[in-house]
This record gives structure tokens, sequence and C-alpha cells, in this order.
């Protein structure tokens, strides 16, 4: 159990009222309001008190349900952190909290960064692209208020130039895949899928290593000292390089079935929002295609679902993890019933869990309870029942979409959950868990 949340009446309901599909949304509601600040939504109040990129955009497709202005407003705020060549960035900071979370903005100091924004102080690393799928989803919400704020015309630009830049600068391979350069840009940090390339990370960073973070959470729950050494040591690097993606020998460049696949997910939004726009959309569909295409060579057959590539030595990572199950967003997948199987396996949900696990449950260094090693996850859990939907599998969708809202409401909207006996783990309050129990409660009722 984790420490510094506070609990109160809105909390655990033992009586199983959880599931009604009312209180889901209303206390979902209460999180989301009680987290926005002006102009955006930290992901929790005390552990995450700045603005981060990908959490932005799964909060606005919850948020969006009963608010699509203030869903619009939340995009609006991390675009204002976008850098000259087209990055969004991991984290918009709020100036009055740099004590509450590590690394902040007087260790990135990025207004001094060339090509940086000078009016708004972010990281300089990204996070997985679900922007552009989000902005949509935005839209669709409420046409009329979108296009009365103009909302498409000024975001569309702003996508194009993200995604230009993770095809384009962080291509670093060639091989038409993005690279992430950092666990923390992977949105799943301390995934099993980076320990072999971390082993070579050195962790003597020149930072002193102070942890805010657990404060909020249990340290059995969180990353380790030594990971931490490592992150700010390749953080330290990619800063002092300018974060210009030009250092030849840096030693993490990642290719990532999850967030590759969330770019080729947005690219086909750009092409919806484009033809909404009445601009050409074809070529959005092809960069999507080419993306998927690129993807089959992180396939493993072995595993029965695909994995991370080290772009420096080729390797391909054989551990099966909820990243690898990703592709089967993508529509046409070639291997579609391999995931469902594996997905169904013993792996991930054929041992009874509830939600899906965010590793591979037979592992030996599966771990229920440890971040991104083992516990489900609302937001990873959500992506695979949108493509068990989209798969025609609705039936297994909505049991995920239920267990969402469920569990969401029962344990006070955690961070994440032990995949089979639903126990809390992490922050409570945290947002983009109230927004997806939000957003799986108006799919599976009439609210
Ligand atoms: C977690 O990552 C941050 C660093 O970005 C951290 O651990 O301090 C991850 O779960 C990430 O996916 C998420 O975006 C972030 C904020 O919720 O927290």
């Amino acid at each position: 159990m984790s420490g510094g949340h506070t609990r109160d009446a809105r909390m655990a309901a033992p009586d199983g009222r959880g599931a009604d599909p009312r209180r889901i949304a209303a206390l979902g509601t209460a999180v989301l309001e009680a987290n926005w600040r002006t102009t955006h939504t930290v992901p929790a109040p005390g552990l995450y008190p700045h603005q981060w990129s990908w959490d932005s955009s799964f909060i606005a497709v919850g948020l969006r349900r009963v608010s699509p202005r203030r869903a619009g407003q939340e995009m609006d705020a991390l675009f204002a952190g976008q850098w000259d060549d087209g990055r969004l960035p991991q984290i918009v900071f709020d100036p009055h909290r740099d004590q509450d979370y590590a690394p902040g903005a007087s260790f990135w100091q990025s207004t001094s960064i060339p090509g940086a924004p000078r009016h708004a102080e972010t990281a300089g690393l990204v996070q997985p692209p679900n922007h552009a799928w989000a902005v949509w989803k935005i839209h669709q919400a409420d046409p009329a208020e979108s296009r009365r704020r103009s909302f498409l015309e000024r975001s569309y630009p702003k996508l194009v130039r993200w995604h230009g830049y993770l095809t384009g600068r962080r291509d670093r391979r060639g091989s038409g895949l993005a690279c992430i350069v950092h666990p923390w840009e992977s949105g799943t940090d301390n995934s099993p899928l980076w320990d072999d390339v971390m082993a070579r990370i050195p962790d003597d960073c020149r930072t002193p290593l102070n942890r805010p973070d657990l404060q909020h959470a249990d340290a059995g729950e969180r990353p380790s000292q030594k990971e931490y050494g490592k992150y700010f040591w390749m953080a330290e690097r990619y800063r002092d390089h300018s974060c210009d993606d030009e250092d030849r020998d840096y030693p993490f460049l990642m290719e990532d079935p999850l967030f590759n696949t969330l770019l080729a997910v947005s690219e086909l939004a750009l092409a919806d929002i484009a033809a909404e726009l009445g601009l050409p959309a074809g070529v959005h569909r092809e960069r999507a295609q080419r993306t998927a295409e690129a993807l089959e060579q992180l396939y493993v057959p072995e595993l029965g679902c695909y994995s991370a590539r080290d772009a420096i030595t080729g390797a391909v990572v054989r551990k099966a993890t909820v990243n690898g199950l990703m592709p089967l967003l993508l529509p046409g997948q070639a291997h579609a019933d391999e995931l469902i199987a594996t997905l169904n396996g013993p792996r991930f949900l054929g041992g009874g869990a509830l939600m899906v696990p965010s590793y591979d449950a037979t592992a030996e260094d599966h771990n229920p309870a440890l971040y991104w090693r083992g516990p489900a996850w609302f937001n990873m859990t959500w992506l695979v029942a949108e493509a068990l939907d989209r798969l025609g599998r609705t039936g297994q969708a909505d049991f995920l979409r239920g267990n969402i809202g469920k569990l969401a409401a029962e344990h006070d909207f955690p961070e994440y959950v032990d995949p089979w006996t639903g126990a809390a783990h992490g922050t409570r309050s945290f947002s983009w868990t109230a927004a997806l129990a939000l957003e799986t409660t108006y799919q599976r009722s009439a609210l």
C-alpha cells in the first residue's frame, strides 16, 4: 500500500457500488476536476505535479465526455510547449512546483536550449505520440464547438510537425521506426524491455539524486535508486548535447512497438483530421501504412507478439510485454490471431486476470506490484479493449472496460493494480485512471 495519499468518503466501496455507472462517472469527474490547474490536468496532485504529454491525451479522451472544451484546452496547453523541431515535450513544468518533482525545470533549463520555447519550461525528452488520436476524438465529441474554436485547424499543423520530428530525426536507424532515447520516453519506464540496455548505462550521474516521488509511493513500487542514477545519467547526457539527436555515441536508442503503434494510429487520425479540413489525407494513410509495415521487423514468432529492438546492436528483446500486444490496434494486422492467442494465454489474461498485466505473468521476474514490471495499467487495458472492439471481440472488450471502471472507482482511481486481485498500487486519484474510467463508462452505458 502506498503512503502519502489520503482516503475520504469518496473512496473504497466495499458494498460493490463501484460498478454503478453514474457513481463511476461522478467520482471520475471529481478526480479530474480536483486535478485541473487553470490550463491542464496534473497526472496526480502529489507524485506528478506538472503536465505530462501522453497523460494529457488519455485525460482528454475521458474529459471530452464531460467537457469537450476543457479537453481541447488540455491539448492547447501541451502544444504551447512544442519545440521548433516539432517535438512535444514529455513534461511542461509548473514553475511553482520545481522542488516537488525530479528532474524538474531547474535540471533541464530548457529555455537556454536552442529551439526550445522561450515562454514555457519543458523537459527535452518526449513521450508516446497518442495526441492526434486524442485531438480527433475531442473533435468528434462536439464537432460544432470544435469548429467554432477552429480546434482542428490550429492543432493539425502542430501534429504534423510533431510526427515529422519522430519520423525524421528520431528514425535514427533508417528503419522506418522512431527511436526512443530514454526509458521515460516509452511511458513504460522500468519495463523489462530496457533491462539489457540499462545494464550498459553508467549510474554515476552528476546531479544529486533527489527522490520526491518516494514521498507519494512506496519505494517497492517505484524504480530503484540505481535505476534513477542511470535515468539521470542519460537525461544529463541528452540535455548536455542540446537534445539535438546528433550525439553519435549516445547509448540508449530503442525501437518500441507501443510507441510506433501509437504513431501509426495517430497518423491515421491525422488522415481523418485532414479529410475533415478538406486537405489531402492520402499522405497520412501512406505514412501510417509505412510505419505499420516497419513494425513487422519487431515481430517475434516464438513469443507470439512484438518486442523492442536495440537500434545500436540490432538485437530484438526476447520478452513478452503489453507493449508488444499493441500492434493489435492497427487495421489489417497480419498477426492478429497470434496476438489474440498470446493475450488470452498464460502470459497475460489466461490465468483469470481482471486487467492486462504489463509484463509476462509466466516470467520469473514478474512482479504484480512493481510499476511497469507486472501490474495492470488502466491506459494499457483500455488500449487493448479498443483493439478487441475494432476486431469485433466486443464481449471481451466489454469485460475489460467494465473492470476498468469498477476497479478504478473501488480503489480511489489508483495508478496501477494487481492484475488478478485488483489490489491498488502506486499513487491514487490518478488522472488517466479517472479519465478512462469515465470513457469506458460512457462506452458501456447511455448516461
Ligand atoms: C511515469 O513516468 C514518470 C516519468 O515520466 C515518473 O515515473 O516519474 C510513467 O508511468 C509515465 O508513463 C507517465 O506518463 C508519468 C506521469 O503519469 O509517470
